[in-house]
């Protein structure tokens, strides 16, 4: 079933229409009918970044004309790119190509103080079965937590670093590389986030947790390990997801600062690639009002601080019906 757009705030007949196919109740959506370009009017783009802050996880469909380039011009349009990656830079300033599959739960380049607020993903080489990218809504495991769990994770803190095992995490392609892991930790950085933030553009509240957490404030090891696969339990709920398997053309955007993601290393030997363009994001602010505090290496030449504004008459996906868009 498909909706045509119409995005409140957005005037829908001041933007080239696209069709939005919902596909989870917490997060997940299709565009189909838009030709991506770097010069896509404004209106439009903005009708995209509503759509992404809505449904969180984004594919846009039948883009096979676009490559490196045309994939960073379009998220330029988005917002500021970043570098391609804090410490790894080999590959190239601007796109991270990634080998393999990133097969364990996070949200990406935590480990910083000014999280990426987009991740723009493409499929340059798919094997012929498997590889799909599951994303979680981070929004929905925080909003089903019971008052108990919730009163918790709003009082915890949590220090995220790069300085992690990659063999407990991750089994498959760049991680078993130890050029990538060493150049991966090349500069070490630490930053204390709160558990849960205060999303700058839609107000909902989200976990902010994933695989680069070593540890809760004032917590001992068992505890945080105890508290964090608890957490992280919530998150990874299948009901709380969206899988996409990829097709030739196809370009995904997530809201980094509402999801986590999971590449799905069920190709056998097969080789997969995908190359991943980030957007500056904001430092983020608990629900206390506090930011997070960089402990550890500077950031500064790798992202500029977003300045997010409010999005007005912001409606969730999950009060939403298919036709409502
Ligand atoms: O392997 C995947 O599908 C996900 C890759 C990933 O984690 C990323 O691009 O940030
Ligand atoms: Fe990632």
């Amino acid at each position: 079933m498909t909706a045509i757009l119409e995005t409140p705030g957005v005037h829908s007949s001041s933007h080239t229409p696209f069709r939005v196919t919902k596909l989870g109740h917490n997060l997940g959506a299709r565009i189909d009918g838009l030709h991506i370009h770097a010069d896509l009017d404004a209106a439009t783009v903005a009708a995209i970044a509503r759509v992404v802050a809505v449904h969180k996880a984004v594919i846009i469909t039948g883009q096979h004309h676009i490559d490196d380039d045309a994939q960073y011009a379009f998220g330029q349009r988005l917002g500021v790119p970043t570098k391609a990656h804090p410490t790894v830079l080999s590959r190239g300033e601007d796109l991270l190509p990634l080998e393999g599959a990133a097969n364990s739960w996070h949200t990406d380049v935590t480990f910083v103080d000014r999280i990426p607020k987009m991740s723009i993903l493409r499929a340059v080489v798919q094997p012929e079965y498997g590889g799909a990218t599951m994303w979680a809504s981070t929004v929905a495991g925080y909003a089903a937590l019971p008052e108990p769990l919730r009163l918790l994770a709003d009082n915890l803190r949590a220090v995220h670093t790069n300085d992690y095992d990659y063999a407990e995490h991750l089994t498959v392609g760049d991680s078993s590389d130890p050029e990538y892991r060493a150049e991966f930790h090349k500069t070490i950085f630490r930053t204390e986030h709160p558990v849960v933030r205060v999303h700058p553009e839609t107000g909902e509240r989200a976990l902010t947790l994933g695989h680069f957490v070593e540890s809760f404030v004032g917590l001992k090891t068992s505890e945080t390990a105890d508290i964090l696969r608890l957490l992280q339990a919530r998150i990874e709920r299948p009901d709380n997801t969206f899988r996409w398997n990829w097709n030739a053309g196809d370009l995904a955007i997530w809201d980094n600062r509402s999801t986590q993601h999971y590449g799905v290393a069920d190709f056998g030997s097969a080789y997969r690639k995908v190359n991943r363009v980030t957007l500056a994001g904001d430092i983020p602010v608990g629900v206390d009002g506090r930011p997070s505090v960089s402990l550890n290496g500077d950031a500064s030449g790798y992202s500029v601080v977003d300045t997010a504004r409010r999005i007005p008459d912001f409606e969730p996906a999950s009060d939403r019906s298919i036709r409502d868009f």
